[in-house]
């Protein structure tokens, strides 16, 4: 009989109150990774009790020694790189090389918390009476919610709960539920390195599940990433609970800006890398290139062709450029937005959404395929297909003339604002574009992909309102507290304000 996959919660792996199961499947095969027992409402109710009963011995612990825990949990990801990279790969269908970045991403961001926890957690400030001590303190909030998406099933669960158990809260975790498997082996790994029962716990379910860590007033801190669609919904909701927060990672429509003097290999580089990698599948890949005249004709020439040729494929051959999308739901939306395209009449100029028989490898034919799919559009056109969020190989060439300013202002035209790129050899255009673009990530002479954890990440406008990265997590799940201390036998005040109390005889 098939092993169903548990709950992790309050120290042991339970069935909970659910009868239904779902699978995780290798979406490049079709293959069944696992078999999961689904989570309900009252099993989410049940890990938010215990995160909530474990919080104040968790807190009571020094930052240092809550990080010990996690260095076990770093060794653990450096040592089984190799498999866990191919786990991350045939659940979630990246290619080999992008399956062990998201392990490595995981363990740069545990080193990133576990590493500060030595490191100062406030600071001192001055005050303006000599005899007081003012500090600004951190406490942490109690239990946090996150919920996690499939595309890095291994790096972003890190960057939301290597933080968050650093400073001292409880964790119940949603990950995604067409990765469930990555998150079973996460799982596995707090309970090697001895994390105490309650303080981290997992959750396997779909919606509804994470709908009740956003509702259940016990949640301190809501770390959500995942599609703008849901993220403005939690966001929302969390809203309306008073003192909950919610850091919240959403979509983007990234572009990449090529200016007239641009270096047309690092330009092509940049944006195959930028809209093909992850098949456009992350949520700062781009689908917009915004071109300047000069060099437009050339540079479509030469990406066409690499659209053409781009290696899709099976995800574990090391020769693959682009797995195959995630699931067959996902697929169709792809479709669907390359139709759409079409009669939003873009002059199309590769269509490899069915890809060819016999690009796809033997084993492979139940796989989730498409390929690239690239068009021109005029980038004053009011266009769905330019504007709303594919999250696949989709891209728009967009022609621009004029200056920098005319690229930056199309590049703006939009109402997400996370990640973003301009290639050029002219560093008053960079700074420019560095100035102006609307975004939260952005990248010179590169793709406006490939974050690393010790800078901020998240975006603007629609694209987010939290930045669940390393220290930007710190901000997301303690409180600062203000704490003053006189040293002195008397009491004086800030502001002059006196401090004499006047009785009615000294009148
Ligand atoms: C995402 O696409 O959801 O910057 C996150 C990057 C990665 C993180 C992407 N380090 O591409």
């Amino acid at each position: 009989m098939t092993e169903i996959h548990k709950q992790y919660i309050d120290g042991e792996w339970v069935d909970g109150e659910g009868t239904e199961t779902f699978t995780s499947y290798n979406p490049a095969t079709g293959d069944q990774l696992g078999e999961f027992r689904r989570a309900t409402e009252s099993d989410v109710a049940e890990a938010i009790a215990a995160a909530e009963a474990a919080f104040p011995e968790w807190r009571s612990l020094s930052r240092i020694d809550r990080a010990e825990y996690l260095w076990d949990v770093y060794h653990e990801l450096r040592e089984r790189h190799e498999e866990l990279g191919e786990i991350v790969t045939r659940e979630c269908g990246k290619e080999i090389s992008e399956g062990k970045a998201d392990v490595t991403e995981a363990w740069h961001m545990v080193e990133w918390a576990a590493g500060d926890a030595r490191h100062p957690d406030g600071d001192v400030v001055p005050s303006e009476i000599a005899a007081k001590d003012a500090y600004m303190r951190r406490k942490p909030r109690g239990v946090v919610g996150c919920i996690t998406p499939w595309n890095f099933p291994v790096a972003i669960p890190f960057w939301h709960m290597a933080v968050a158990l650093v400073e001292g809260n409880t964790v119940v975790w949603k990950p995604a539920e067409q990765t469930p498997m990555c998150g079973q082996i996460i799982a596995e790994m707090m309970v090697d390195a001895g994390v105490p029962d309650g303080v981290f716990n997992l959750v396997q379910g779909f919606g509804d599940a994470g709908a009740r860590i956003v509702d259940d007033d016990r949640v301190d801190t809501v770390l959500f990433t995942g599609s703008a669609e849901v993220g403005h919904e939690v966001a929302e909701k969390v809203a309306s609970h008073s003192g909950k927060r919610a850091a919240c990672e959403m979509g983007g429509k990234n572009a990449v800006v090529i200016t007239e003097e641009a270096d047309l290999d690092i330009a092509l580089h940049s944006a195959v890398m930028s809209s093909f990698k992850t098949t456009g599948q992350r949520c700062v890949s781009s689908e917009r290139l915004i071109v300047h005249t000069d060099i437009y004709d050339e540079f479509r020439e030469r990406f066409v062709d690499i659209a053409e040729d781009v290696a899709v494929g099976d995800p574990l051959d090391e020769n693959t450029f682009m797995g195959p999308l995630i699931e067959a739901d996902h697929v169709e939306k792809v479709t669907g937005y390359n139709e759409l395209a079409r009669e939003e009449e873009v002059n199309v100029l590769v269509d490899r959404t069915e890809l060819d028989g016999s690009e796809i490898p033997d084993g492979h034919e139940e796989g989730h395929w498409a390929g690239p799919f690239v068009y021109e559009a005029d980038p004053d056109a009011d266009l769905r297909c330019t504007s709303e969020e594919v999250f696949g190989p989709h891209v728009a060439l967009m022609e621009y003339e004029g200056g920098i300013e005319r690229a930056v202002e199309i590049h703006n035209d939009t109402e997400y604002g996370l990640a973003g790129a301009i290639v050029s050899e002219d560093y008053r255009q960079i700074n420019y574009y560095r100035d102006h673009a609307e975004v939260g990530l952005a990248y010179g002479n590169l793709p406006c992909i490939g974050a690393e954890v010790q800078l901020p990440f998240g975006g603007v406008k629609k694209s987010g309102n939290g930045y669940p990265s390393a220290r930007e997590v710190i901000e997301a799940v303690t409180d600062r507290t203000a704490w003053t201390l006189n040293n002195a036998k008397e009491i004086e005040m800030a502001q002059g304000l006196s401090a004499d109390i006047k009785t009615r005889d000294e009148r």
